[in-house]
């Protein structure tokens, strides 16, 4: 019975159907099952598969954003009761994301944060045209080992660069790795920077920040 409605979960986030990945979660929560188990087996294992099949090319953009919508409802269900019984991931890593100063592009940010969260990162999301000082706050704030900076526009990806020059002047660089990524930023662009890596993609970024971290 558990497995069906676990197996159940993950066909949702595989078809791209976020009602039933939500009805899903719902109904495993009623039926018991404890919500660490619903997320290790039924709402990570599904977006892994839509994680992969976006790789290969079998999927594209709007089947990842979809998948991800209907994942981040179920987390909005599961949250709570995480709390009320004090379970709790076991984390990846503590990640400050945002896009940076100036830019309110916001989708691919949040695609990134969703399937970090969704991959065992604590996910600190400070949102879209998030000033300098608001990374460097929060970075000591929530001791984060990681920050992502999303940049869609060639008139702000310089925001990128003053994140991590702020980073460096309050004495934090040595212990936060830095990502970077947005449609015009490039491997190049994270190197001239002194980023520690760039990715093209929510896909990519997960893989980048499980490297990352695993070398802090
Ligand atoms: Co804007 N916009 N926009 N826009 N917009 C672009 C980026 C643009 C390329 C469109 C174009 O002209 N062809 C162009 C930029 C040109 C340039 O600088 N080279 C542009 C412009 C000019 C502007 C305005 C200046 C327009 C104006 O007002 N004159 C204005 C700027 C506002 C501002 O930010 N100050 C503006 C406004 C907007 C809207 C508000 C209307 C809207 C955003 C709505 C929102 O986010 N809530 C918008 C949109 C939707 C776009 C396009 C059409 C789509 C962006 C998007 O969401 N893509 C975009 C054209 C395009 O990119 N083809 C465009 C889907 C998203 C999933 O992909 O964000 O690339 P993306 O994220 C990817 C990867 O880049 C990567 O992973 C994601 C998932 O695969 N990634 C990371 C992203 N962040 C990452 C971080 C990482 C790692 C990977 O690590 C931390």
């Amino acid at each position: 019975m558990s497995s069906e409605l676990l197996a159940q979960i993950v066909a949702s986030l595989v078809a791209g159907d976020p009602d039933a990945t939500v009805d899903g979660t719902r109904q495993a929560l009623a039926a018991g099952i404890e919500p660490l188990a619903i997320i290790d087996g039924g709402l990570v294992p599904g977006m892994r598969i839509v994680g992969e099949k976006y790789s290969t090319g079998e999927y594209f953009l709007p089947n990842l954003i979809v998948s991800a919508s209907g994942m981040k409802q179920a987390m909005a269900i599961l949250a709570p009761e995480l709390k009320a019984r004090r379970q709790h991931l076991t984390s990846s890593g503590t990640v400050v994301i945002g896009t940076v100063r100036g830019d309110i592009h916001e989708i691919g940010k949040s695609l990134v944060a969703t399937m970090l969260a969704v991959n065992g990162f604590e996910v600190h999301d400070l949102g879209v045209d998030v000033p300098t000082d608001a990374f460097v706050a929060r970075v000591k704030e929530a001791g984060a080992n990681l920050v992502g900076l999303s940049a869609l526009l060639t008139t702000t990806m310089h925001g990128q660069k003053d994140v991590i020059d702020a980073l460096t002047k309050a004495g934090l660089r040595p212990q936060v790795k830095v990502m970077v990524g947005g449609a015009p930023v490039t491997r190049k662009w994270a190197d001239d920077i002194g980023a520690d890596g760039w990715a093209h993609d929510a896909v990519a970024a997960v893989d980048l920040a499980i490297r990352l971290v695993a070398h802090i």
